[in-house]
């Protein structure tokens, strides 16, 4: 497939770049974005090479500004349920991809760009950036899965708060309350991204894809049946190359050469 409104690249080995490239309109997703998210999504996963992927906007104004009102300003009541379903499938993808997504959030990281960022795995933010689910000042709730990851990540109480206020909340708030990550310079943004991401890839490849599977599956879960995921997902991590390969580099006290089999 190829891409109009993202860009997708690989800047190193087993790393990839996800960049929403609509900067006219702040990248602001509209349908064609959110389906060619879902589909690099699918290229990440099906990629056995893949160690993790980074995800942000173009620009230093916005990481991604809200769904596209100009596309939404028309909508009838099956349409806004279509394009909500749309954007859900997509941010649902990029939640399944097996190795960590981490979201570099560059500005304005609004309504379905907060959405998006919600839909990674932790987000790194720069000091300007600005966060927020303005959708009620529109006249619409939040679409895209705030109201289930916001609440998820936040509490309910604060989530619920920024849903029904739409108060933006700036980059050292969003830390304070577990939105946020890190907080690192504008200028540092991608280095750190790098940094971040270089690190996730040099680890057990196996053990990686393990953690991401036991912490996602294993939030919809009662905790028994949790610890029960994480014993067999251990076990797996048992048979793998990768975990005598790991245990050995220690004892020999060298690095590790991992090969994720
Ligand atoms: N959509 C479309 N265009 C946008 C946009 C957006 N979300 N945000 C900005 N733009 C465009 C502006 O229209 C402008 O275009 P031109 O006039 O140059 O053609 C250009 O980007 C630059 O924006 P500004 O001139 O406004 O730039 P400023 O620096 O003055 O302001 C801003 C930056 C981010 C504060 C401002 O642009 C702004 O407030 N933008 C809208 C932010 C927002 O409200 N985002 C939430 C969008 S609603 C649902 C499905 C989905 C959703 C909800 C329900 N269902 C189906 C139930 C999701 C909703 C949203 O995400």
């Amino acid at each position: 497939m190829s891409y109009k409104n993202i860009l997708l690249e690989q800047p190193e080995a087993g790393i990839y770049l996800l960049t929403v490239n609509r900067p006219k309109a702040l990248n602001a997703l509209n349908s064609a974005t959110l389906d060619e998210i879902g589909a690099a999504a699918e290229l990440i996963t099906r990629d056995s090479t893949a160690r993790v992927a980074l995800v942000t906007g173009t620009g230093d104004k916005a990481f991604v500004a809200g769904a596209d009102i100009a596309e939404m300003q028309n909508f009838t009541q099956e349409e806004g349920a279509a394009f909500s379903a749309r954007g859900s499938r997509a941010f649902a993808r990029l939640e399944a991809v097996p190795v960590p997504v981490i979201a570099l959030v560059n500005g304005y990281c609004l309504g379905g760009g907060c959405e998006l960022a919600l839909a990674c795995d932790w987000i790194i933010a720069t000091d300007r950036a600005v966060f927020g689910q303005p959708e009620v000042t529109l006249g619409v709730c939040a679409g895209f899965g705030a109201t289930q990851r916001l609440p998820r990540k936040i509490g309910p109480s604060r989530a619920l708060e920024l849903l029904t206020t739409g108060r933006q909340v700036k980059a050292e708030e969003a830390l304070s309350i577990g939105l946020a990550s890190a907080v690192v310079p504008a200028d540092e943004l991608m280095q750190k991204g790098l940094e971040a991401a270089r690190s996730v890839a040099s680890k057990g490849p196996v053990a990686v894809r393990c953690s991401k599977e036991a912490v996602r599956r294993g939030a919809d879960m009662e905790l028994a049946a949790g610890l029960a995921l994480e014993s067999e997902l251990f076990g797996r991590c048992c048979a793998s190359a990768d975990q005598k390969e790991g245990m050995a580099a220690f004892l020999q006290k060298r690095r590790a050469n991992f090969s994720g089999k």
